[in-house]
């Protein structure tokens, strides 16, 4: 499927964010035309997301249920002549912030992304290097990235906030790279695996949900987004109920800065899911996820459960195994991580390597060489138990929204449960809430939600409940009155408007040509 064009901002956004939107894209415009003396060409936009339920699962390669969100990311582009050295010159409306760049795009190898510098330009960057090794795969060697780009951009999506303005980032830019150099139908599927590509080379070690809900959602629909046998997608209706079924998301502000703390939290979590999937396939003699020569291993946990059923069970192909069969796997796979990774207190590296048959300079090498971690021990069991609880609790909160139950409120409060029972493993077994996003949940229900998490990576950021929507109100009032105001006192109207958001299901990455 081909990413869309649009040609009216109705296209893009809900009737109600229309005055605002026209506003600010008028501003993007006019702001180009003072700095670079012309006309953009084109915009290319991608949203930011909440994940609705299946919380780090993504990069265990299970299924998870996100949806895009009006906030965006949008970059008025004009290309650059191209009988000159291609340079990028990218200036953002919060220039404050997000300071003007100039840079020239190497014609002979890659252009460099430093990860070990918080710079906002590098996800440009990166689209660059990520769109130049498409081109060559796509039109043969020596083709890369070759037109320079004019660029103004402004993102509304709170960065650190755990809607994942990275992804909004990345997308758009990937997209305006590939739409300048020439490719002009941009097919979403491929977009998507770039834009996975280019967030790596920025440092963070990402699974592939946040890029799949920019680039793919439609409003009006959540995603059911799969990785196996490869990356695809189904549109989820919300089923109409009474009360009805809202979801509303609220800041922690506590900054979840990702590249910072990655090597104790996010890329550790990665690394932790990988070295479990080995160790349960080494236990278990399983030859597909086995280290077979000194190449970095893409084991995951959804790999070695594959592996399982196949090499032990004589499935024949287990990623096409029904619904029904593949939730009695992972209560299995439960009561496999229980019995074979009995060590409350983690693994050490000598322990894990003894195991699978690696030293421990070469399991540091294999696993925690490119994107660094620091930890004395690996909490296996807890990781493993998280993952399979939580893509079961995916499994069952689609089929609540494809045959819900008669009646509305019996619905909400079974949706509800499941994202609550979500917030106690992502608390309790994987270690990546906070007291303020347990807070912020805790208030929430308390004041009427049927169920409230954190999403994203955690650790701060942000927060999703499900609301009945008379209780809407109320919970608001909750939060602002013993969260906002207490923890905040000085905070600005403006700044709480912004905190707390009724989200409707957005549409996705879109094309808008200006002439
Ligand atoms: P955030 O921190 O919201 O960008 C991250 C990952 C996702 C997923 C979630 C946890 C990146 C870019 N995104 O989201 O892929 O793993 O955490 O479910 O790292
Ligand atoms: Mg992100």
């Amino acid at each position: 499927m081909e990413v869309p064009k649009a040609t009216t901002l109705k296209d893009i956004y809900p009737e109600d964010a229309i005055p605002v939107q026209t506003k600010r894209w008028e501003k993007l415009l006019t702001t180009f035309k003072e700095t670079y003396g012309k006309q953009a060409d084109f915009v290319s936009r991608s949203p930011g997301r909440v994940n609705i339920i299946g919380e780090h699962i993504d990069y265990s390669l299970y299924e998870v249920l996100p949806m895009a969100i009006t906030a965006d990311f949008i970059m008025a582009v004009a290309v650059r002549p191209t009988n000159e050295t291609p340079r990028v010159r990218i200036a953002n409306l919060n220039s404050n912030k997000f300071p003007s760049r100039e840079f020239e795009i190497p014609t002979e190898g890659e252009i460099q992304v430093d990860a070990s510098e918080h710079e906002w330009s590098n996800y440009l960057r990166s689209a660059i290097k990520g769109v130049s090794q498409l081109l060559e795969k796509k039109r043969g060697k020596g083709h890369f990235v070759s037109v320079g780009m004019d660029i103004v951009c402004d993102g509304t999506v709170p960065s650190g906030g755990g809607l994942s303005s990275s992804a909004a980032f990345t997308c758009a830019s990937s997209l305006a790279v590939l739409k300048a150099n020439g490719e002009d139908k941009v097919d979403k599927t491929e977009l998507c695996e770039l834009a996975i590509v280019s967030e790596r080379s920025v440092g963070v070690n990402s699974g592939g949900m946040d890029q799949a809900a920019s680039v793919f959602s439609l409003r009006g629909t959540a995603l059911y987004v799969r990785f196996k046998p490869s990356l695809d997608y189904t549109t989820i209706e919300f089923p109409h109920t009474d009360p009805e079924l809202t979801f509303v998301t609220a800041q922690s502000f506590v900054a979840a800065d990702k590249h910072v703390t990655a090597p104790e939290c996010y890329n550790l979590r990665v690394v932790e899911c990988t070295l479990a999937a080995v160790f349960l396939a080494k236990i278990f003699n399983l030859k597909k996820e086995l280290p077979k020569d000194s190449s970095p291993l893409q084991a995951s946990l959804r790999g070695f459960h594959d592996a399982y059923f196949e090499e032990k069970e004589g499935v024949a192909d287990n990623t096409q195994t029904s619904v029904e069969e593949f939730e009695t796997q992972l209560h299995k796979l439960v009561q496999l991580a229980q019995d074979y990774l009995p060590q409350e207190e983690g693994y050490t590296r000598a322990e894990i390597g003894g195991l699978v048959g690696m030293s421990e300079d070469e399991l540091n090498e294999r696993f925690m060489s490119k994107f660094p971690v620091r930890a004395e021990r690996f909490k296996l069991r807890q990781r493993a138990l998280h993952v399979f609880t939580e893509a079961l609790r995916v499994i069952k909160f689609r089929q609540l929204l494809s045959s819900p139950p008669a009646d509305g409120a019996e619905l909400l409060k079974s949706l509800g449960d499941l994202m609550n029972e979500t917030q106690t493993s992502c608390r309790e077994v994987y270690d990546c809430s906070c007291p303020e996003l347990d807070e912020l949940c805790d208030l929430a229900r308390a004041a009427g939600a049927c169920g409230s998490r954190l999403t994203g990576a955690g650790w701060g950021g942000c927060s999703v409940h499900l609301v009945p929507k008379d209780k809407v109100d109320a919970v608001k009032t909750s939060w602002e009155e013993n969260y906002y105001r207490k923890k905040f006192p000085d905070m600005t109207t403006e700044k709480l408007a912004e905190a707390v958001v009724v989200s409707k299901p957005g549409s996705g990455s879109v094309i808008f040509n200006v002439v």
